[in-house]
């Protein structure tokens, strides 16, 4: 017998996920953060990407949470996903981000971004240009420059890479505790977006686990996670391993077997237990998934390639799986159509990691009650196929 999936309405009703975007947990889809305050208490605008991807953004958006101060979002679209916004480029000419407004004057440069609002808010522990933390930036640079040669280059070298991470294992190992320094500080935050973007890039074209072969970075990561304004910026190997291609100027892929079992599971699956996170799931993933989904499912629909009425039943065959556990064999040729989805959930703009684990496992399972069938590659010297302007208003 074949089960018949569930309809919007009877979706709706299996999700109460909601969470206070203003005053609640970190989140990406806020556009005002409070923490408890009033609108007049806001001093602060931060300019940054729509993907909630940008690292540098990452920095200051994880600071501002840490250190609690009131702030506005303005998103902003970055180039190798669509059109700048003209507005933008007439606030900061060369539209890069982050920006940030501070009582009305303009700041650029994530560095000089932290240590305006030091100035202002004090810092997060040592500040940016305290005796203990200026090295700490430097060899944050050194780890950096390393793993983009790695990376990037068919020449890059895996053992530089390494003897630098060496360096990191070493101040970690002489702290009392999981962070740069004797407490979690500027330090961390600094050093946040790229160890995660490294952790998954890594995972991905070159078959080597940052985060399991390196104890002082395993706990790090831990302790990172233990922290809600982490969690809530926290982006998943999948998003990262298709996002970093255009931004880097391309990955290159060693080939080995095992990054090829690597990148198959990034890609394809099973995402549960990929070292990508550890911290316990919360009960409420799935529901938040579908709360995400049915919240831009009109757009969802549209975006993709495939036929509406053809994708509308499918997406409700897979969100049934999702929450019941009932399998529902979706239309013949949806295959396409649910990993086009399944390819384009971008953590975490659209939903936590937790939640796009389990909506791209339940896209995927229900793809493969149709066919093998899988949409074309996912582009890697622009992702205009995420070009926000498809989504911004419903
Ligand atoms: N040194 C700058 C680097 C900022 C930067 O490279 N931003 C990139 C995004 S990660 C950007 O805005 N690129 C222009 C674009 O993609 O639109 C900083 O620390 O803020």
């Amino acid at each position: 017998m074949t089960n018949l999936p569930l309809s919007w309405t009877e979706l709706e009703a299996l999700t109460d996920f909601h969470i206070d975007m203003v005053n609640g947990p970190t989140n990406a889809q806020a556009r005002l953060r409070l923490f408890g305050l009033t609108q007049s208490d806001v001093r602060v605008t931060l300019y940054r990407d729509h993907h909630a991807w940008c690292p540098y953004c990452q920095k200051v958006w994880l600071w501002l949470e840490e250190k609690q101060i009131p702030y506005r979002i303005e998103k902003v679209t970055m180039f190798c996903y669509g059109e700048k916004e003209h507005w933008y480029k007439r606030k900061v000419p060369s539209g890069m981000l982050p920006a940030i407004e501070l009582d009305g004057r303009i700041i650029t440069e994530s560095d000089d971004i932290l240590i305006a609002l030091e100035q202002v808010f004090g810092s997060l522990g040592p500040g940016m240009k305290d005796p203990v933390v200026i090295p700490l930036r430097r060899l944050e640079r050194l780890l950096f420059r390393a793993w983009c040669d790695w990376l990037c280059y068919r020449t890059g070298s895996q053992h530089q890479f390494i003897g630098v991470v060496a360096m990191v294992e070493e101040v970690l190992g002489s702290t009392p505790g999981p962070y740069f320094l004797d407490e979690f500080s500027t330090a961390d935050v600094i050093f946040t977006p790229y160890i995660e973007r490294m952790n998954a890039s890594l995972y991905y074209y070159k078959g080597y686990s940052l985060r399991e072969e390196n104890p002082g970075l395993a706990a790090w990561f831990a302790g990172m996670e233990s922290r809600p304004t982490y969690r809530g910026t926290q982006s998943d190997f999948h998003t990262h391993a298709h996002d970093l291609p255009p931004q880097m100027g391309g990955c290159w892929e060693n080939g080995e077997p095992q990054m090829q079992r690597n990148k198959a599971r990034v890609d394809h699956g099973p995402w549960a237990g990929l070292p990508d996170v550890t911290y316990p799931e919360p009960q409420n993933s799935r529901a938040e998934a579908l709360q995400r989904v049915l919240k831009h499912r009109t757009n969802i629909i549209r975006v993709n390639p495939a036929d509406d009425r053809l994708l509308d039943e499918a997406l409700r065959c897979a969100l049934t799986y999702m929450m019941t556990s009932v399998a529902c064999t979706p239309p013949p040729g949806s295959d396409l159509a649910l990993r086009y989805l399944r390819d384009r959930i971008s953590v975490p703009r659209d939903m936590s990691i937790y939640a796009a684990k389990h909506l791209r496992a339940s896209l995927e399972a229900t793809a493969a009650l149709a066919g093998d069938g899988e949409s074309p590659p996912l582009p890697t010297t622009h992702r205009r196929d995420q070009n926000p302007a498809n989504f911004v208003r419903n």
